[in-house]
């Protein structure tokens, strides 16, 4: 043990009328909904990254956490793994996720790197067997070393794919060690920042064709996992090119993929391609491309990706709902990658943010269960398109455009608009928020 957490309890469920803030007020992971346990509809993991990797600092100032396993070696990056697995254990999540240069030092070469990588895999491999939480998902950063700053399969030199390739190869072999249930590509530096100096359609073509290639290896290697796309539009490139679900599913059916790889969808992504969450996972779902969720949000005045942990049920609930829909995850999960800001210097305050952002996803999956089971909404929905069970509407599909023509003669079609009631569907979602 560390003495990192020292004084932290264990997180345990007390319900909401209790007043002790090292317990969950609604995140009971046994209670059961909708036939199953809340624990196992959540799937809740930590990432690494932002609890235990970032230095605190903002485009103004450098560093404000000094945490005792910064530093670029071995033994740092195992003492790293032990707190890391240590908050995993306070707060109960049965995941993690971690991207290759969260959890080893970057070496001199690629074989060094490599070997490190190898090295804290076995080591991390070892704190699976002995504790709950595994592998959600693993990735590759391919966008902070200066190497990546012209995109990664994107680049325009060819050396930098290799590398790519390489480094994904490295990261793909990893996860299938760890038994990950997902491999993520976030493409972050697979865009650009001004087209007077890019080959649009050539970056375009290498990124399908190195996404065709982590397919074929995935079926080499027997990974079982999904792989997942986290579409983003912009930040930290000027334009991205996997921006949003409807642009990831153009580009999947363009290289023949719709089938391989699925999505992993961002609450601040959404918001930043002028979405709202719901509708990315609705769309996503809608086009069998749903994956998982990292569930973060922006400051909505700042137009950044600014990784908050979610505080705001309601708005939650609506993106449960989406997910209850799509009949909820496979391989997925509710990945916290989110930070907390720079002046949360206090171990405490790393606990107490997953606290809040996992009781605050209990009770809107609660909200949203409850909405389900009552049944009303679905009611609506379906009242509003019953008329497409006649069998006349169905024969207007199966018809042509001319005999769907005929139609509004032969009976004196007049349609009359009828209500679509948005706000007493409002008012009926409030009952259960
Ligand atoms: C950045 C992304 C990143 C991915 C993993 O905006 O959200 O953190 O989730 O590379
Ligand atoms: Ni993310
Ligand atoms: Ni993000």
């Amino acid at each position: 043990m560390t003495d990192f957490f020292k004084d932290i309890p264990a997180i345990k469920y007390e319900g909401p009328a209790s007043a002790n803030e090292f317990a969950f007020h609604h995140y009971d992971p046994d209670e059961m909904l909708m036939g199953k346990r809340m624990e196992e509809h959540l799937r809740f993991a930590a990432a690494y990254w932002h609890s235990f990797a970032w230095p605190g600092g903002d485009p103004f100032g450098g560093q404000t956490f000094e945490r005792p396993w910064f530093g670029e070696t071995m033994e740092l990056a195992k003492l790293k793994a032990d707190v890391a697995f240590e908050m995993f254990d306070i707060l109960g999540v049965p995941f993690y996720c971690f991207h290759d240069a969260d959890v080893r030092p970057e070496g001199a070469t690629f074989a060094e790197s490599k070997r490190n990588l190898d090295e804290i895999v076995d080591y991390l491999g070892q704190k699976q067997a002995s504790h709950k939480t595994q592998l959600l998902w693993g990735t590759a950063n391919m966008f902070s070393h200066r190497r990546w700053m012209s995109g990664a399969a994107t680049n325009p030199d060819p050396d930098v794919y290799a590398y790519a390739a390489a480094t994904v190869k490295a990261n793909m072999d990893a996860t299938h060690k760890l038994s990950g249930a997902n491999y993520v590509l976030w493409g972050g530096r697979e865009g650009y920042e001004t087209l007077l100096n890019t080959d649009l359609k050539a970056e375009r073509e290498h990124a399908g064709r190195f996404l065709q290639q982590v397919v074929e290896y995935k079926h080499k290697i027997g990974f079982k996992g999904a792989i997942l796309i986290e579409p983003k539009p912009q930040e930290p490139s000027k334009h991205q090119y996997d921006y949003d679900v409807a642009t990831v599913y153009g580009f999947l059916i363009q290289f023949g993929l719709e089938k391989e790889v699925q999505v992993n969808i961002e609450q601040g992504h959404a918001i930043l391609a002028g979405h709202s969450f719901e509708h990315e996972i609705g769309l996503a779902s809608a086009l069998g491309i749903f994956g998982s969720i990292d569930m973060n949000r922006n400051d909505y005045q700042s137009g950044w990706d600014t990784d908050q942990f979610p505080n705001n049920h309601a708005e939650k609930a609506v993106a449960f709902y989406e997910i209850l829909r799509a009949g909820g995850y496979t391989t997925g999960g509710t990945n916290f990658d989110a930070k907390v800001r720079r002046q949360s210097l206090d171990p405490a305050d790393l606990i107490l943010a997953h606290v809040g952002g996992m009781d605050t996803c209990a009770r809107a999956l609660k909200s949203a269960a409850a909405l389900m089971a009552d049944g009303s909404m679905e009611k609506a929905r379906d009242d509003r398109y019953a008329g497409w069970q006649r069998p006349d509407a169905a024969a207007l599909l199966s018809g042509s455009l001319e005999e769907a023509a005929a139609v509004v003669t032969a009976k004196d079609l007049n349609p009359q608009p009828v209500s679509g009631r948005q706000e007493r569907l409002e008012n009926l979602w409030n009952r259960f928020i």
